[in-house]
């Protein structure tokens, strides 16, 4: 199938999320960056997890693969090394990021697997009601923290950048433009490429709201050269003041693929399996 070049052709059935969530600006930010990156959608997959966000291949025309909570990273790892020639894209819940699916996170950051994770942080478990997840604030008030959450918040970017990751971003679903640039940049990036973004739940979490964002944020003003500095990576994740968004620390080592598979072609989807097949079937007629 040849590149799309307008964007709306990216669309599948019309969105069921409320109105107003952040989960619209990320769809239009991932058709924006699809189409200037001139992407054939069969070249693409999106592993989702189990939350709201877990709908989106429903919404954006390519390959999709809707799994369980908190796997997304093994599924998404599967499916790249089973074909490296995919632009594999890993759409995560803060819950399932960073809650059941943090080991798998560290991992994949460690083992520089060329995978884009994006992890829609609304900073709630919102598909089952409301419950406080690892990113909510401090005295958030939820179903399952009814007298205010306790701890501090989790910053996934941080376990990442400790564990190894080579491209850490930090993005906003009401700033689709910027979200669209981070998208690209993390598509393009050889190795493992993780994107907090970001995004309002507006119907259970009325805390980080949109208005609240525009006073939280500040973006980066980034064009061609990217941050390769881990000490001003530090300080911009250190920030308590507001979130710094923009491409925070990006870097180039070898990739797990090029690790284990430097000949494209021994990999499982460049092998002729018609007579593997065959052997298979002869097998299955002994037993008849
Ligand atoms: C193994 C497992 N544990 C728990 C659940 C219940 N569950 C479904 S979605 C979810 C949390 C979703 O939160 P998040 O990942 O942040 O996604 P969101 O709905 O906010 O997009 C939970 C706990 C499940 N489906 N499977
Ligand atoms: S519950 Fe929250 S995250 Fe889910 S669709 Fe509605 S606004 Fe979006
Ligand atoms: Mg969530």
């Amino acid at each position: 199938m040849p590149a799309i070049k307008n964007k709306d052709s990216f669309s599948r059935k019309p969105p069921t999320w409320c109105p107003g969530c952040g989960l619209y600006g990320i769809l239009e930010a991932m058709k924006r960056a699809a189409v200037s990156l001139q992407l054939d959608p069969a070249s693409m997959v999106i592993v989702t997890g189990i939350g709201c966000h877990g709908r989106f291949p429903n919404y954006f025309l390519s390959y999709g693969f809707h799994g369980l909570h908190g796997r997304v990273v093994p599924v998404a790892s599967g499916i790249k090394l089973v074909n490296p020639e995919l632009k594999v894209i890993g759409l995560s819940g803060d819950g399932d990021a960073y809650s059941i699916g943090l080991n798998h996170l560290l991992h994949a950051a460690r083992r520089n697997l060329s995978l884009l994770i994006l992890v829609v942080n609304n900073r709630v478990f919102a598909l089952t009601q409301g419950q406080a997840s690892p990113t909510s604030p401090r005295g958030f008030i939820s179903i399952s923290t009814p007298q205010g959450k306790v701890e501090p918040p989790l910053d996934g970017l941080k376990l990442a950048l400790g564990a190894g990751a080579t491209f850490i971003a930090r993005g906003f679903s009401g700033e689709v433009d910027h979200l669209a640039f981070l998208i690209e940049r993390g598509l393009n990036h050889r190795g493992f490429a993780l994107i907090d973004v970001l995004s309002p739940c507006v119907t259970y979490n009325k805390i980080n709201t949109y208005d609240w964002y525009k006073k939280h944020i500040e973006i980066l003003n980034q064009h061609k050269s990217m941050p390769e500095d881990l000490n001003q990576a530090w300080s911009w994740l250190n920030r308590e003041d507001k979130f710094i968004l923009g491409v925070l620390y990006s870097a180039t080592r070898e990739t797990l693929e090029e690790m284990i598979l430097p000949d494209k072609r021994k990999t499982i989807a460049g092998l002729e399996l018609r007579p593997e097949v065959e052997k298979v079937m002869a097998l299955m007629e002994k037993f008849k």
